[in-house]
């Protein structure tokens, strides 16, 4: 019998919303993985447009819960963290990284901050600083577009994007340190939306499904987290994109289908028993 494997999620807990913790827990524990977590903070509701919610800071929770684990000797295979809420959580995750990273567990870093071209508005103007500063310790990173540009420099557009486009970005993001790297956010036409990957050997892959329109909250959180799901079970970073690709889309044209309030989160489990057959695991 294999030994199961353990991923320590670094998350805030957005109690309602769909996103972070609540999306992380579910998705990776379906992948057959243990899933340990360090809640960064509870909010009411993420903060993607919902007025008037709370905020209950755990940051000085975090290391008391890290001592309390090292003292019982754990391991882990993975590491994942995605949205942190100051400069002080991102030092204290890059500690983690160290204390608990271990020789052999693999650094997953979604840099949860921006989209649309914009840095979300709770976060001040150097924020991205910090972000590469936690990718360049990273094994594996998963960016979008905004954040990538934030990150590395160079020109924010809208898309359709070119290859030389995708590829010079995919570039400059490797160039931060991390081995592997997944751009999401890509397409070359109007009608299909997926991800772009660059993994150790150096090669580019690409993934795609048909777009849905409109904005739906926490889809990067849910890719995510499929795609950690599916690399911790070994797959390929390329087979894992396409898993996370489909296993996305396929939330949101659901969600899109029943119409509801985009801010609530995409319907992403009713695509969890398609998912555990992706990745070749038996109930
Ligand atoms: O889905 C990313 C995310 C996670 N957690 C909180 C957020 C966001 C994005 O806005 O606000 C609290």
């Amino acid at each position: 019998m294999k030994a199961q494997k353990r991923v320590a999620a670094i998350h805030d807990i957005s109690c309602f919303g769909k996103c972070s913790l609540t999306v992380a827990l579910p998705i990776i524990s379906a992948a057959g993985i243990e899933v340990p977590v360090i809640p960064t903070a509870v909010l009411s509701t993420h903060t993607g447009g919902f007025e008037g919610y709370t905020y209950r800071d755990l940051t000085d929770d975090i290391m008391p819960i890290v001592e309390h684990w090292e003292s019982l000797g754990l391991g882990f295979d993975a590491l994942y963290t995605g949205f942190l809420g100051s400069f002080a959580q991102i030092r204290i995750v890059e500690e983690i990284f160290e204390r608990l990273g271990g020789e052999d567990a693999k650094v997953f870093v979604d840099p949860v901050m921006a989209d649309n071209g914009k840095l979300y508005g709770i976060f001040p103007a150097d924020f991205p600083e910090g972000m590469r500063r936690l990718c360049s310790r990273a094994d594996v990173i998963m960016p979008n577009i905004t954040e990538a540009v934030l990150m590395t420099g160079g020109v924010y557009e809208e898309g359709p994007y070119t290859e030389d486009y995708v590829e010079g970005m995919l570039e400059r993001l490797a160039a931060i340190g991390a081995e592997e790297v997944v751009l999401t956010g890509v397409h070359f036409t109007d009608d299909r939306l997926g991800a772009a990957s660059f993994d150790a050997a150096g090669d580019v892959r690409y993934a795609f499904a048909d777009r849905v329109p409109g904005y739906y909250h926490g889809t990067g959180d849910v890719f995510g987290s499929a795609l950690v799901g599916a690399a911790v079970n070994g797959l390929p970073l390329s087979r894992a994109v396409e898993i996370a690709v489909d296993f996305t889309a396929g939330s949101i044209a659901r969600t899109h289908a029943a119409g509801t309030d985009v801010r609530f989160g995409v319907d992403f489990e009713s695509g969890i028993p398609g998912y555990v057959r992706a990745l070749g695991l038996k109930g």
